[in-house]
This record gives C-alpha cells, structure tokens and sequence, in this order.
C-alpha cells in the first residue's frame, strides 16, 4: 500500500441496496484493474448511508457483505485496503473543515442531491446536502490521484476537485487535486424497466437492477422483462434506450466491440438476444456467487482484514488531517 512509486486510487460505495451490476461495471470493474498499477482503497461509506433511513442491524450486515462482494468481485485484500468509513473518525474531522470551503451554491446544483431530495421527500435533512463535502473528504484525505467511478459522480468529483483547490489557494499547497477515472463502456448502466433513469442499487422495483447477489432463475427473468423498443433490428441505437442498454451490458461483461455484437446478433430475434444475455451474466456471476458464500463462512477472516485495513488507512489519513490542522491554524496537541 505504501508504495511510494505508485499513484494511489481510491473509491467507494453506499452500503445501502443491492450491489448490482451497474456498481460493478461503473465502479468495481475498474478497481479490480488497477490493483497491480496503484496503491488502492476502497471504501464501504457508511457514514454516507445513513442520509437516508437504515435499519441499524441491517445497515451492519449489509456492510460486512459489502466487503465479502467486493472481494468476491477481485479485490484482493494483499494488494489493496478495503476500509468502512466509520472505522477512520479522520474523514468526518476533514468534512467538517472543507464544509467551511463549500458554498451553499454549490451544492445546491447537485443533481443527486434534488434526485434523492425527490425520492425521499420526508427526510430531506442536511447531510444529504452536504453529502458531496463528505466524498471529498474520503477522497482528499488520501491524497488521492485517481477516483474510479460512474458517470453520476461526475459532478461529485469536480466538487472535491474545486474545494483541494480552493484549500491549497487559500492555505498553500495541501492536497492532490484528484483526476476522475470513468469507463468508455459501462459508466451509466441503465434500469432494465425504465432505461432513462440510470440503475441503481436502491431502487424499490428490483426488477430495475440486476444485483450480484440474484439467483440464475431471477436473472432471466429480470431480463426476459427488461423493456425493449419496438422495431426489431439489433443495433446500438441511443434512440431506442431499452435495446442500447441491454446491448452495451452485454458489451461491458463480454468486453467485445459494438461490431462485433452487432455481427453476432444479425438477423436475431430480441428473445435470443436476451437469452444470451442472460447466459452470459449467470456464467459472469458464479463464481463471484460461489467465492461470496465462502468468505461470508468465516465472518471473523473478515474482521481481521477490516481491522489491518482500518489501521493502515487511520495512519495515512492521520498524516493529512494534522497537516490540515496545522495550516488552518489549530493549536498543535500538547505534547
Ligand atoms: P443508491 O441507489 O443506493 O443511491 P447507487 O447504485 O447509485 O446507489 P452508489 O453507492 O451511489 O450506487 O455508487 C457506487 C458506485 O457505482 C459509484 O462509483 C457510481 O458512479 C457507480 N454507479 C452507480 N450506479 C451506476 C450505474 N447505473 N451505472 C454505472 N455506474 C454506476
Ligand atoms: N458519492 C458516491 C459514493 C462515494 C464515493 C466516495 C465514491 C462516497 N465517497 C469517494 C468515490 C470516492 C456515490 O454516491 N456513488
């Protein structure tokens, strides 16, 4: 991990939902490539979660699972740390501060911010708002380099970016400014049922996603359902929303070309095209099925990796938030 000729990669999810493909193909996918090249973490971000309603004793499950699922999906714990957020109190001490360097404006463009405000319009309390602060936190206090993410952080990320800027104008040079890292195919996966809202882990109609968790049987007939358009011709077409997504699925698992798809399936039916689809994310997700119900076999494996994993990620974010401190001007502790 402290590699000092390797640049460092982090990321994370919301222990909340489902895993589901689009997290994988947008997110994970990627962090299983860079592995070899970068000092990793990857965060479960827990904190994050609870800015909509958890069910406490299933929030901590799910968290557990979250690691076992990451590791299931290729991250290997040898190579990169895999942290809860909650584990490390440093990120909620550098939130605090940057809340001081973000404007109410700025947040307030946030389109995940009004898309959940939307969803969840009982509980629109203030850490959804302040939520983006809180990611550029568990980015900055790595000294992160590259952020491997979905198209829908896009905004997130050049917050974080504005605000190490802002903080190495106004106090001198602190924080790497982070480049975001998004994949060509794969970065806006969307819902199998309504395919202009992207796919998301959450969603009440888990018809919408497939989660990495799904049975084969569930699978097929998740995609068996999925809306396609009408006309019958099996081409990439962003004018018909159902088809283009099934399609660039199939291209993001199968990693082949949007010709050779298109060569493929000339002159089939979408019922074939959706049986192989779903062949094709069954056969995907064994193994990741498989090794996920080995790891959940020994919980306390598990909480040993955490336990390494926090007290790395504690010293390195440590390093930040006293250098942090100090440039603000707060009395060093007394030794
Ligand atoms: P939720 O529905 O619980 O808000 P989510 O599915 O949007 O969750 P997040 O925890 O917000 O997932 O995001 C985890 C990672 O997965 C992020 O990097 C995000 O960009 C990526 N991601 C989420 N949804 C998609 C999608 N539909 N397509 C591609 N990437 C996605
Ligand atoms: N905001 C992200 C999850 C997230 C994240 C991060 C991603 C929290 N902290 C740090 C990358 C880096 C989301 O909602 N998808």
């Amino acid at each position: 991990m402290n590699d000092k000729t390797k640049k460092t990669v982090l990321s994370g999810i919301q222990p909340s939902g489902h895993l589901c493909i689009g997290n994988y193909l947008g997110a994970i996918k990627n962090w299983v490539a860079l592995q070899d090249s970068h000092n990793c973490i990857f965060l479960v971000v827990d904190l994050h979660a609870l800015t909509v309603k958890q069910v406490p004793s299933e929030l901590r499950n799910r968290c557990l699972s979250f690691v076992a699922q990451y590791m299931a999906c290729g991250i290997d714990p040898e190579r990169s740390l895999i942290v809860i957020q909650s584990h490390v109190p440093q990120h909620a001490e550098l939130n605090w501060i940057l809340n001081t360097l973000t404007y109410m404006g700025e947040l307030s463009r946030m389109t995940q911010f009004k898309d959940k405000a939307g969803k969840h319009e009982n509980n629109i309390n203030a850490g959804l708002f302040t939520y983006p602060v809180l990611m550029a936190a568990d980015i900055l206090i790595y000294q992160a380099d590259l952020v491997p993410v979905g198209h829908d952080q896009k905004q997130h990320l050049e917050l974080a970016r504005n605000v190490a800027q802002r903080f190495n104008t106004r106090y001198s040079e602190t924080f790497v400014v982070p480049d975001g890292l998004i994949p060509k195919v794969g970065a806006r996966v969307m819902s199998l049922q309504a395919p202009e809202r992207k796919m998301s882990k959450s969603d009440e109609n888990l018809n919408n996603l497939v989660a990495l968790l799904d049975p084969p049987e569930v699978i097929v007939r998740k995609i068996k359902r999925a809306v396609t358009d009408s006309g019958s011709e099996i081409r990439f077409d962003e004018e018909r929303p159902g088809i283009y997504n099934l399609l660039n699925i199939y291209a993001s698992i199968s990693n082949l070309s949007s010709d050779e798809i298109e060569a493929r399936f000339a002159g089939k039916l979408y019922s074939e095209f959706k049986a192989e689809l779903s062949d094709l994310l069954v056969e995907f997700l064994k193994p990741v099925q498989k090794r996920y119900a080995e790891l959940m076999q020994d919980k306390s494996h598990l909480q040993t990796l955490l336990k390494s994993g926090a007290d790395t990620a504690r010293y390195l974010a440590q390093k930040t938030l006293t250098k942090v401190y100090r440039k603000v001007g707060f009395v060093p502790y007394p030794r």
